[in-house]
């Protein structure tokens, strides 16, 4: 069998190696020049039937041979590896400024909506956002708010308590967004126009109350406010929130530790077959509290209340929520079921009226 010399198997597969268009090509040389049946291992299967000189010259010889056509295939394989990635990267490129060519599936989650419509109708009244830890202390939680040690409030059944330090008050997964105003309150001069959206907590777990909920809180320090602009401040809200100009609007008298006076606001409705409708109507119904801050509260964060007096309020977002959007029931709300969301949700890019129009 006359055989062709390393040297020159190495030159014709260098060339070959060279030439490879694309990593497929070149597995099929690694095969044909090395692989179980490829020229090399045959020639090195012959070397049974050579002379003891021979066999150690030619079988150096192939393997240094051996050795050159790996490392020209291995140096080929990194040029087209990677020039496959760079096709496969520019192939895939996405463009995320281009407007999508078809309806997103994802939805906003109502309580996502709402905190940002009325964000947006209190931003329109001069209201800046503020956001403090959902982990919080005695303090902000409760004492500073005129929260006596004995109120119902504080009862292990209603409120998270957590583990804390020998000796000291245990810390709270708050129970109202309240603390956000108390930190602003002490940590800057009034006047204050600001408003705290965000998750609350309390040990509640029904059919009208789930351990984790949503609470929107306002607040408004300066000198003279008086009740007048509270109720000026929260009728607007109410019309702009529910779309109707002309909604009958109760503010009941009251009681909360926080504020004197205090009150509930009552929005006008009619329940007729077991339908709501907002607006006019004979019976009232109610959406959050208000009331004048407490002096003790003002004292408590460092304010003068002969120089400051301000209003505060609070509402639930999710059934804010439920009622603007007609969703039934509270508990849904934290099902995770993606078909609900499809049903109540927002699609993402759906500016929400309200957003829009207090934009111009
Ligand atoms: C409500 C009702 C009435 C309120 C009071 C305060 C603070 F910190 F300024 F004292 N924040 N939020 C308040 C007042 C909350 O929710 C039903």
């Amino acid at each position: 069998m006359t055989q062709t010399s390393p040297e020159a198997i190495v030159q014709e597969a260098q060339a070959a190696v060279a030439a490879a268009a694309d990593l497929t090509a070149l597995d099929a040389l690694r095969v044909h020049y090395l692989g179980k049946k490829g020229v090399l291992t045959e020639q090195l299967k012959s070397l049974g039937s050579a002379t003891p000189e021979e066999r150690k010259t030619l079988g150096q010889a192939l393997n240094v041979a051996k050795d050159a056509i790996s490392s020209a295939i291995d140096a080929r394989h990194g040029v087209l590896n990677l020039s496959a990635i760079n096709a496969r990267l520019e192939s895939e490129r996405v463009d995320v400024t281009l407007a999508p060519r078809h309806e997103s599936v994802g939805r906003i989650h109502p309580v996502t909506q709402v905190i940002e419509e009325i964000t947006a109708i209190f931003a329109a009244q001069g209201f800046s956002v503020k956001q403090g830890p959902e982990i919080e202390d005695d303090f902000h939680n409760f004492s500073a708010l005129n929260i006596p040690p004995e109120h119902p409030a504080r009862q292990m059944h209603d409120t998270f308590y957590l583990v804390g330090e020998e000796g000291q008050p245990k810390p709270v997964l708050r129970t109202h967004t309240s603390p956000v105003q108390i930190r602003t309150m002490v940590a800057q001069k009034p006047p204050l126009r600001i408003i705290a959206p965000g998750s609350t907590f309390r040990c509640d777990s029904d059919l009208t109350h789930t351990p984790m909920f949503h609470q929107i809180e306002g607040l408004v320090i300066d000198k003279a406010i008086h009740m007048g602009h509270l109720k000026g401040c929260i009728i607007d809200f109410v019309k702009a929130f529910f779309g109707v100009d002309d909604v009958p609007v109760r503010f009941r008298s009251s009681f909360f530790p926080f504020t004197e006076p205090s009150a509930e606001v009552d929005i006008g409705c009619s329940r007729e077959k077991g339908e709501l409708k907002i607006g006019a109507g004979k019976d009232w119904l109610e959406i959050m509290g208000c009331g004048m801050v407490h002096p003790n509260v003002l004292r408590n964060c460092g304010i003068d209340p002969d120089e400051y007096q301000g209003f505060a309020f609070g509402l639930g977002v999710e059934r804010m929520a439920m009622l603007k959007y007609g969703i039934p029931d509270l508990r849904t709300f934290f099902d995770a079921d993606i078909r609900w969301l499809q049903h109540y949700g927002f699609a993402p890019l759906d500016i929400p009226a309200l957003v829009s129009a207090y934009a111009k």
